[in-house]
Protein backbone atom coordinates (compact mmCIF):
# COMPACT_ATOMS: atom_id res chain seq x y z
CA UNK A 1 0.00 0.00 0.00
CA UNK A 2 0.87 3.40 -0.90
CA UNK A 3 2.03 5.89 1.80
CA UNK A 4 0.37 8.43 3.22
CA UNK A 5 1.84 12.08 3.39
CA UNK A 6 0.15 15.38 5.17
CA UNK A 7 0.67 18.55 3.32
CA UNK A 8 -0.10 21.33 4.89
CA UNK A 9 -0.17 25.07 3.73
CA UNK A 10 -0.86 23.74 0.12
CA UNK A 11 -2.41 26.82 -1.35
CA UNK A 12 0.34 28.94 -0.21
CA UNK A 13 4.20 28.84 -2.64
CA UNK A 14 5.77 26.01 -0.55
CA UNK A 15 2.57 23.34 -0.06
CA UNK A 16 1.99 23.92 -3.51
CA UNK A 17 5.58 22.95 -4.77
CA UNK A 18 5.56 20.19 -2.31
CA UNK A 19 2.81 18.67 -3.47
CA UNK A 20 4.24 18.72 -7.12
CA UNK A 21 7.42 17.38 -6.11
CA UNK A 22 5.73 14.72 -4.24
CA UNK A 23 3.18 13.41 -6.93
CA UNK A 24 6.34 13.81 -9.54
CA UNK A 25 8.49 11.82 -7.56
CA UNK A 26 7.03 9.60 -5.30
CA UNK A 27 3.52 7.21 -5.48
CA UNK A 28 2.02 8.39 -2.57
CA UNK A 29 -0.92 9.34 -1.99
CA UNK A 30 -1.18 13.16 -0.54
CA UNK A 31 -3.38 15.05 1.87
CA UNK A 32 -3.25 18.55 1.48
CA UNK A 33 -4.77 20.48 4.71
CA UNK A 34 -6.17 23.90 3.44
CA UNK A 35 -7.54 26.56 5.48
CA UNK A 36 -11.37 27.75 5.29
CA UNK A 37 -11.72 31.12 3.56
CA UNK A 38 -14.88 33.08 2.64
CA UNK A 39 -13.01 34.03 -0.68
CA UNK A 40 -11.45 30.72 -1.89
CA UNK A 41 -7.56 31.00 -3.37
CA UNK A 42 -6.88 27.72 -4.66
CA UNK A 43 -5.23 29.42 -7.95
CA UNK A 44 -1.58 27.62 -6.45
CA UNK A 45 -3.13 24.24 -7.13
CA UNK A 46 -5.88 24.70 -9.87
CA UNK A 47 -3.93 22.84 -12.23
CA UNK A 48 -3.32 19.69 -10.16
CA UNK A 49 -5.29 16.86 -11.52
CA UNK A 50 -4.36 13.63 -9.50
CA UNK A 51 -6.39 11.40 -7.87
CA UNK A 52 -3.43 10.50 -5.17
CA UNK A 53 -4.30 14.42 -4.13
CA UNK A 54 -7.26 15.15 -1.98
CA UNK A 55 -7.62 18.08 0.47
CA UNK A 56 -8.97 18.35 3.87
CA UNK A 57 -10.09 21.24 6.31
CA UNK A 58 -7.18 22.12 8.38
CA UNK A 59 -6.68 24.84 10.64
CA UNK A 60 -3.33 25.51 12.58
CA UNK A 61 -5.01 27.52 15.17
CA UNK A 62 -7.93 24.69 15.99
CA UNK A 63 -6.41 21.69 17.71
CA UNK A 64 -9.16 19.14 17.25
CA UNK A 65 -8.43 19.73 13.11
CA UNK A 66 -5.32 18.64 13.40
CA UNK A 67 -6.09 15.60 15.98
CA UNK A 68 -8.57 14.89 13.25
CA UNK A 69 -6.58 14.79 10.04
CA UNK A 70 -3.73 12.59 12.00
CA UNK A 71 -6.57 10.16 13.34
CA UNK A 72 -8.27 9.89 10.04
CA UNK A 73 -5.57 9.66 7.66
CA UNK A 74 -2.61 8.11 10.02
CA UNK A 75 0.15 10.01 7.87
CA UNK A 76 3.80 7.88 7.23
CA UNK A 77 4.80 12.20 6.65
CA UNK A 78 3.67 15.27 8.04
CA UNK A 79 4.71 18.21 6.10
CA UNK A 80 3.64 22.16 8.10
CA UNK A 81 4.17 24.15 5.27
CA UNK A 82 1.24 26.54 6.56
CA UNK A 83 2.67 29.61 9.07
CA UNK A 84 1.64 33.04 8.89
CA UNK A 85 4.59 33.53 7.30
CA UNK A 86 4.76 37.62 6.37
CA UNK A 87 7.23 39.01 8.68
CA UNK A 88 6.05 42.68 8.48
CA UNK A 89 2.88 41.32 9.15
CA UNK A 90 3.92 39.45 12.72
CA UNK A 91 3.93 42.81 14.45
CA UNK A 92 0.73 43.49 13.36
CA UNK A 93 -0.49 39.92 14.58
CA UNK A 94 1.86 38.58 17.33
CA UNK A 95 -0.65 36.18 18.92
CA UNK A 96 -1.71 34.87 16.03
CA UNK A 97 1.36 34.63 14.22
CA UNK A 98 2.79 32.96 17.57
CA UNK A 99 -0.11 30.93 17.64
CA UNK A 100 0.34 29.40 14.69
CA UNK A 101 3.82 28.77 14.22
CA UNK A 102 4.99 27.96 17.63
CA UNK A 103 2.19 26.66 20.11
CA UNK A 104 0.87 25.05 17.16
CA UNK A 105 3.68 23.08 15.45
CA UNK A 106 3.11 21.75 20.11
CA UNK A 107 0.46 20.79 19.27
CA UNK A 108 1.16 18.73 16.19
CA UNK A 109 3.91 16.71 17.88
CA UNK A 110 1.76 15.96 21.00
CA UNK A 111 -0.84 14.57 18.57
CA UNK A 112 2.08 12.64 16.71
CA UNK A 113 3.44 11.33 19.68
CA UNK A 114 -0.05 10.09 21.05
CA UNK A 115 -1.47 8.54 17.76
CA UNK A 116 1.16 8.32 15.08
CA UNK A 117 4.91 7.89 16.43
CA UNK A 118 6.22 6.37 13.69
CA UNK A 119 5.15 9.49 11.33
CA UNK A 120 8.46 11.90 9.93
CA UNK A 121 7.28 15.22 10.99
CA UNK A 122 9.10 18.27 8.89
CA UNK A 123 8.13 21.97 10.17
CA UNK A 124 9.32 24.61 8.00
CA UNK A 125 11.97 26.63 9.66
CA UNK A 126 13.75 29.90 8.48
CA UNK A 127 17.03 32.08 8.52
CA UNK A 128 14.82 34.66 10.14
CA UNK A 129 15.79 32.73 13.24
CA UNK A 130 19.38 33.66 12.60
CA UNK A 131 18.18 37.65 12.89
CA UNK A 132 20.62 40.25 14.04
CA UNK A 133 23.31 37.61 12.76
CA UNK A 134 26.97 37.29 14.08
CA UNK A 135 28.75 36.38 11.05
CA UNK A 136 28.21 35.36 7.02
CA UNK A 137 27.39 33.14 5.86
CA UNK A 138 25.49 31.54 8.63
CA UNK A 139 24.90 27.73 8.91
CA UNK A 140 23.75 25.76 11.23
CA UNK A 141 26.07 26.88 14.07
CA UNK A 142 24.94 30.03 13.69
CA UNK A 143 22.78 31.04 17.25
CA UNK A 144 19.24 32.38 17.09
CA UNK A 145 18.65 35.61 17.21
CA UNK A 146 15.33 36.27 16.08
CA UNK A 147 14.24 39.92 15.10
CA UNK A 148 10.31 39.91 15.58
CA UNK A 149 6.99 38.07 16.58
CA UNK A 150 7.85 35.50 13.26
CA UNK A 151 11.28 34.55 13.85
CA UNK A 152 10.73 34.33 17.69
CA UNK A 153 7.72 31.65 16.85
CA UNK A 154 10.17 30.01 14.68
CA UNK A 155 12.73 29.41 17.26
CA UNK A 156 10.40 28.14 19.47
CA UNK A 157 8.78 25.43 17.19
CA UNK A 158 12.82 24.71 16.64
CA UNK A 159 13.57 24.39 19.96
CA UNK A 160 10.34 22.24 20.38
CA UNK A 161 11.05 19.88 17.43
CA UNK A 162 14.48 19.41 19.22
CA UNK A 163 12.82 18.55 22.57
CA UNK A 164 10.11 15.72 20.88
CA UNK A 165 13.00 14.41 18.87
CA UNK A 166 15.49 13.84 21.71
CA UNK A 167 12.83 13.53 24.75
CA UNK A 168 10.56 10.55 22.46
CA UNK A 169 12.90 9.83 19.13
CA UNK A 170 10.14 11.56 17.12
CA UNK A 171 11.86 11.69 13.78
CA UNK A 172 10.87 15.55 13.92
CA UNK A 173 13.18 18.44 11.90
CA UNK A 174 12.98 21.54 11.02
CA UNK A 175 14.91 23.18 8.17
CA UNK A 176 17.16 26.65 7.85
CA UNK A 177 14.85 28.16 4.75
CA UNK A 178 17.06 30.78 3.76
CA UNK A 179 14.50 33.21 1.12
CA UNK A 180 13.00 31.66 -1.63
CA UNK A 181 10.81 32.82 -4.46
CA UNK A 182 8.88 32.04 -7.53
CA UNK A 183 5.83 32.74 -9.64
CA UNK A 184 3.70 31.29 -6.80
CA UNK A 185 5.33 34.26 -4.25
CA UNK A 186 2.51 35.72 -2.34
CA UNK A 187 2.57 39.91 -3.75
CA UNK A 188 3.17 40.98 -0.07
CA UNK A 189 6.80 39.62 -0.03
CA UNK A 190 9.05 42.14 -1.66
CA UNK A 191 10.55 40.00 -4.90
CA UNK A 192 6.67 39.40 -6.11
CA UNK A 193 5.96 43.09 -5.33
CA UNK A 194 8.24 44.61 -7.09
CA UNK A 195 7.76 41.93 -10.39
CA UNK A 196 4.59 42.85 -10.37
CA UNK A 197 4.88 46.38 -10.24
CA UNK A 198 7.68 46.20 -12.84
CA UNK A 199 4.97 44.61 -15.33
CA UNK A 200 2.69 46.94 -14.54
CA UNK A 201 4.94 49.85 -15.28
CA UNK A 202 6.23 48.24 -18.57
CA UNK A 203 2.68 47.94 -19.81
CA UNK A 204 2.23 51.45 -18.93
CA UNK A 205 5.31 52.75 -21.05
CA UNK A 206 4.37 50.52 -23.98
CA UNK A 207 0.90 51.28 -24.09
CA UNK A 208 0.69 54.64 -23.06
CA UNK A 209 -3.04 53.81 -23.22
CA UNK A 210 -3.70 53.25 -19.49
CA UNK A 211 -6.28 55.85 -17.30
CA UNK A 212 -4.11 54.92 -14.27
CA UNK A 213 -1.90 58.00 -13.33
CA UNK A 214 2.03 56.50 -13.34
CA UNK A 215 2.36 55.34 -10.35
CA UNK A 216 6.27 54.49 -8.54
CA UNK A 217 6.99 51.46 -6.75
CA UNK A 218 7.06 51.92 -3.14
CA UNK A 219 9.47 50.07 -1.07
CA UNK A 220 10.63 50.32 2.38
CA UNK A 221 14.41 48.98 3.28
CA UNK A 222 15.65 48.54 -0.44
CA UNK A 223 19.25 48.05 1.65
CA UNK A 224 18.49 45.25 3.25
CA UNK A 225 19.99 41.80 1.81
CA UNK A 226 18.87 38.30 1.17
CA UNK A 227 20.16 35.27 -0.25
CA UNK A 228 17.41 34.28 -2.58
CA UNK A 229 16.73 31.41 -4.16
CA UNK A 230 14.28 29.60 -6.16
CA UNK A 231 11.45 27.84 -4.15
CA UNK A 232 10.56 25.06 -6.36
CA UNK A 233 14.97 24.05 -5.86
CA UNK A 234 13.93 23.70 -2.46
CA UNK A 235 11.60 20.78 -2.24
CA UNK A 236 14.36 18.61 -2.87
CA UNK A 237 16.45 19.46 -0.11
CA UNK A 238 13.12 19.18 2.87
CA UNK A 239 12.20 15.86 1.12
CA UNK A 240 16.19 14.85 2.18
CA UNK A 241 15.66 15.88 5.45
CA UNK A 242 12.55 13.87 5.64
CA UNK A 243 14.46 10.92 5.09
CA UNK A 244 17.84 10.24 6.27
CA UNK A 245 18.69 6.78 7.07
CA UNK A 246 19.82 7.86 10.72
CA UNK A 247 18.00 6.70 14.72
CA UNK A 248 15.84 10.50 15.01
CA UNK A 249 18.12 10.54 17.85
CA UNK A 250 21.16 11.32 15.59
CA UNK A 251 19.25 13.81 12.98
CA UNK A 252 20.81 17.08 12.17
CA UNK A 253 19.07 19.56 10.09
CA UNK A 254 20.37 21.61 7.14
CA UNK A 255 20.52 25.22 5.82
CA UNK A 256 18.91 25.57 2.22
CA UNK A 257 20.48 28.76 0.49
CA UNK A 258 22.20 29.40 -2.40
CA UNK A 259 25.12 31.27 -0.68
CA UNK A 260 24.98 34.38 -2.82
CA UNK A 261 23.52 37.40 -1.01
CA UNK A 262 21.78 40.85 -2.90
CA UNK A 263 20.30 44.16 -1.49
CA UNK A 264 16.80 44.92 -2.23
CA UNK A 265 17.42 47.28 -4.88
CA UNK A 266 19.55 44.94 -6.71
CA UNK A 267 16.66 42.96 -7.02
CA UNK A 268 14.71 45.78 -7.76
CA UNK A 269 17.46 46.94 -11.14
CA UNK A 270 17.36 43.66 -12.25
CA UNK A 271 13.38 42.99 -12.79
CA UNK A 272 13.50 46.73 -14.36
CA UNK A 273 16.52 45.05 -16.58
CA UNK A 274 14.41 42.02 -17.64
CA UNK A 275 11.35 44.28 -18.53
CA UNK A 276 13.72 46.25 -20.65
CA UNK A 277 12.88 49.27 -18.93
CA UNK A 278 15.64 52.24 -18.37
CA UNK A 279 15.09 53.45 -14.57
CA UNK A 280 18.35 55.76 -14.37
CA UNK A 281 18.25 59.33 -14.96
CA UNK A 282 21.21 61.13 -16.65
CA UNK A 283 23.30 61.23 -13.28
CA UNK A 284 22.87 57.27 -13.45
CA UNK A 285 20.91 57.37 -10.30
CA UNK A 286 17.06 55.88 -10.11
CA UNK A 287 14.63 58.10 -11.29
CA UNK A 288 11.87 58.52 -8.67
CA UNK A 289 9.13 58.59 -10.79
CA UNK A 290 9.95 54.81 -11.15
CA UNK A 291 10.80 53.81 -7.09
CA UNK A 292 9.57 55.79 -3.97
CA UNK A 293 11.19 54.95 -0.56
CA UNK A 294 8.22 55.14 2.01
CA UNK A 295 9.36 54.90 4.99
CA UNK A 296 6.13 53.39 6.30
CA UNK A 297 7.31 50.33 4.90
CA UNK A 298 9.78 49.87 7.23
CA UNK A 299 9.87 47.19 9.84
CA UNK A 300 10.48 48.24 13.60
CA UNK A 301 13.29 46.02 13.63
CA UNK A 302 14.91 45.11 10.66
CA UNK A 303 17.44 41.67 9.50
CA UNK A 304 19.67 43.96 7.39
CA UNK A 305 21.67 40.83 6.38
CA UNK A 306 21.62 37.22 5.35
CA UNK A 307 23.51 35.01 3.46
CA UNK A 308 23.45 30.91 3.93
CA UNK A 309 25.89 28.40 3.74
CA UNK A 310 24.56 25.41 2.37
CA UNK A 311 27.79 23.05 2.60
CA UNK A 312 26.63 20.68 4.96
CA UNK A 313 23.05 19.65 2.52
CA UNK A 314 25.11 19.80 -0.46
CA UNK A 315 28.06 17.45 1.50
CA UNK A 316 25.27 14.88 3.63
CA UNK A 317 22.13 15.21 1.40
CA UNK A 318 23.98 15.66 -1.93
CA UNK A 319 21.49 19.05 -2.09
CA UNK A 320 22.38 21.96 -4.12
CA UNK A 321 19.66 24.94 -5.86
CA UNK A 322 19.74 24.74 -9.63
CA UNK A 323 19.16 28.08 -10.56
CA UNK A 324 20.29 31.57 -9.95
CA UNK A 325 19.71 35.00 -8.99
CA UNK A 326 19.34 36.47 -12.52
CA UNK A 327 17.91 33.61 -13.49
CA UNK A 328 15.29 33.76 -10.90
CA UNK A 329 14.63 37.37 -11.11
CA UNK A 330 13.61 36.84 -14.91
CA UNK A 331 11.32 33.68 -14.81
CA UNK A 332 9.04 36.11 -12.42
CA UNK A 333 9.54 39.29 -14.54
CA UNK A 334 8.21 37.33 -17.78
CA UNK A 335 5.57 35.91 -15.56
CA UNK A 336 4.33 38.82 -14.60
CA UNK A 337 4.10 40.08 -17.68
CA UNK A 338 2.24 37.34 -19.01
CA UNK A 339 -0.65 39.31 -17.42
CA UNK A 340 -0.65 41.73 -19.84
CA UNK A 341 -0.47 39.84 -22.99
O1 LIG B 1 11.24 41.03 2.83
C1 LIG B 1 12.62 44.43 2.61
C2 LIG B 1 12.21 43.92 3.98
O2 LIG B 1 8.86 40.35 3.11
C3 LIG B 1 12.56 40.93 2.37
C4 LIG B 1 9.37 35.02 4.31
O3 LIG B 1 9.16 33.97 3.42
O4 LIG B 1 11.72 34.92 3.95
C5 LIG B 1 10.62 35.81 3.94
O5 LIG B 1 10.80 36.84 4.89
C6 LIG B 1 13.30 42.22 2.68
C7 LIG B 1 13.14 42.73 4.12
O6 LIG B 1 10.71 38.60 3.13
C8 LIG B 1 9.73 46.08 1.17
O7 LIG B 1 12.38 44.93 4.97
C9 LIG B 1 11.84 46.52 1.46
O8 LIG B 1 14.39 43.16 4.59
O9 LIG B 1 10.10 39.66 1.02
P1 LIG B 1 10.13 39.91 2.48
P2 LIG B 1 11.39 38.29 4.54
O10 LIG B 1 10.93 39.22 5.59
O11 LIG B 1 12.86 38.19 4.32
C10 LIG B 1 11.99 34.28 5.21
C11 LIG B 1 13.11 33.30 4.99
C12 LIG B 1 10.79 33.69 5.84
O12 LIG B 1 10.87 32.71 6.57
C13 LIG B 1 9.52 34.46 5.72
O13 LIG B 1 8.39 33.63 6.00
O14 LIG B 1 12.78 43.25 1.85
N1 LIG B 1 11.61 45.30 1.98
N2 LIG B 1 10.70 47.03 0.96
C14 LIG B 1 10.32 44.98 1.81
N3 LIG B 1 9.62 43.87 2.13
C15 LIG B 1 8.31 43.85 1.80
N4 LIG B 1 7.61 42.74 2.08
N5 LIG B 1 7.69 44.91 1.19
C16 LIG B 1 8.36 46.05 0.85
O15 LIG B 1 7.79 46.97 0.30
Amino acid sequence: MSKRVIVTGVTGQDGSHMVDYLLANTDYKIYGGVRRLSVKNHVNIEHINDPRFELFDFDLTDPHTIQHAVAKINPHYFINFAAQSFVAGSWSFPWQTFTTDATAVLTILETLRQNCKYCRFYNAGSSEEFGDVQYEPQDENHPLRPRSPYAAGKCAARHIVKVYRESYGLYAVQGWLFNHEGVRRGEEFVTRKITKNVARIKNHLDTRLSIEIFKPIKLGNVDAKRDWSDAEDFMSGVWAMLNQDKDPKQLQEYVLASGETHTVKEFLEEAFKAAKVDIYDKEGNIDPKFVEVDPKLFRPAEVTTLTGDPSRAKQELGWEPKSGFVDLVKKMVHNDLKDYD
